[in-house]
């Protein structure tokens, strides 16, 4: 009976670690097609944000997105994570490996 909580315990510690490296965002130095992958969606990435981004202030206000994208518009509440009304470039890509 212990050794079965262990067993458990330790296919829990398994895969949450899996996990954690399936939804790990790839760092932009890494080399061969996930680096690859990675750069290109975050060039993409940062052309959508100046996009959005008209009066050049660093930041998307909710009439900025509102403009340009309904599906941002409608996650703006739960993507601006400090809701001071703005999406930080973090806030945007959801998550803070990639600096602006
Ligand atoms: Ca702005
Ligand atoms: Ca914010």
């Amino acid at each position: 009976m212990k050794r079965y909580g262990l067993f458990i315990l330790l296919s829990a510690m398994l895969t949450q670690s899996a996990l954690a490296q399936k939804t790990m965002v790839p760092t932009l130095d890494q080399e061969g097609r996930k680096g690859d992958v990675a750069r290109l969606a975050n060039q993409k990435a940062h052309e959508r944000f100046a996009a959005l981004d008209k009066d050049k202030d660093g930041k998307l206000s909710r009439p900025e997105v509102e403009q340009d994208s309904a599906y941002l518009a409608e996650k703006f509440p739960e993507r601006d994570l400090n809701s001071d009304g703005y999406l930080s470039w973090e806030e945007f890509i959801g998550h803070s490996r990639w600096e602006k």
